[in-house]
């Protein structure tokens, strides 16, 4: 069963805007300053169901070079009532790098997936995460993760090499399940089909950080440029 809310219109119906409203999703990605960790981050909020939102926050790097690769920190705060929550780059379930966690006690796990059809994502090696030391955390009503992703914006999809503009806005899919991953610390664990799916245009312009580097340093996590080899 396909369980989708539209967030065009839920959105319209909180801020009472008219119907005439288009059904495309127009970018709706705001600033948002994180004092915790010191970063600006675009930040999309995605209904998991007609009641709670997760919350996508994603902060770039400010004047990356034209076609180069760029890490991102990518923050999400996901209501407590669900067992996993993910994020496909590229817009779509297939063939592009999916972002999913799960709670986790205090620190949420982050695992990197990808899949070749509509079943379960196998583990995929061309993302790595490392979690930045604030800005992880859980309590009654939400849990949040904060992680560097190096690999997210660039990879080889569907129809050839892909490198999201970090001057753009783009659609990214995401989906989430109330159902709980029932060994949460492994970063392998096996995930329970989604209950919702959707999509979100995010607008990553809003995220850029012209000091990301230091504020990576000021989070515990190196700033090492993109490998060479993903040049494109
Ligand atoms: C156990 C794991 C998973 C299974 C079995 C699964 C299965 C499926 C199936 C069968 C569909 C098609 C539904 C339809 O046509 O109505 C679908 C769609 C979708 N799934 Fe998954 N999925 C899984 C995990 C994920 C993850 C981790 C993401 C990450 C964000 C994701 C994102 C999506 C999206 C965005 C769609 C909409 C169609 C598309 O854009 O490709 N799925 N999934
Ligand atoms: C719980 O955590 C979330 C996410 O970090 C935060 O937004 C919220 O304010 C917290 N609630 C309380 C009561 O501390
Ligand atoms: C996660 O973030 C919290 C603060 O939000 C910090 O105290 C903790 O050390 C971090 N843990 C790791 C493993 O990064």
């Amino acid at each position: 069963m396909r369980v989708t809310y539209g967030l065009a219109a839920l959105t319209g119906l909180a801020l009472g805007r008219p119907s005439t409203e288009p059904r495309n999703l127009a970018p709706r990605a705001v600033a948002y300053v994180d004092q915790e960790t010191g970063f600006t981050f675009s930040e999309t909020k995605a209904a998991a169901t007609l009641q709670v939102n997760i919350v996508y926050r994603i902060a770039t790097p400010a004047n990356v070079p034209a076609n180069q690769p760029y890490d991102v920190v990518i923050q999400v705060v996901a209501p407590a009532s669900l067992g996993w929550v993910g994020l496909a780059w590229g817009g779509s379930m297939i063939k592009n790098p999916l972002t999913v966690a799960y709670p986790n006690g205090q620190k949420p796990t982050v695992s990197s997936r990808w899949a070749t059809s509509h079943s379960t994502p196998a583990q995929y090696t061309g993302a790595t995460y490392t979690p930045l030391s604030n800005g992880n955390k859980s309590n009654g009503t939400h849990w949040q993760y904060t992680v560097k992703c190096t690999g997210c914006t660039t990879y080889a999809g569907a129809s050839g090499q892909v490198r999201i503009d970090p001057t753009s806005s783009k659609r990214l899919g995401y989906a989430c399940s109330a159902g709980k991953v029932s060994n949460p610390s492994s970063n392998t664990a096996s995930i329970p089909v989604h209950d919702v799916y959707n999509y979100i245009t995010h607008d990553f312009s809003a995220g850029a950080n012209s000091n990301f580097a230091a504020l990576l340093t000021r989070n515990g996590v190196s700033s090492e440029p993109a490998n060479v080899t993903q040049l494109l």
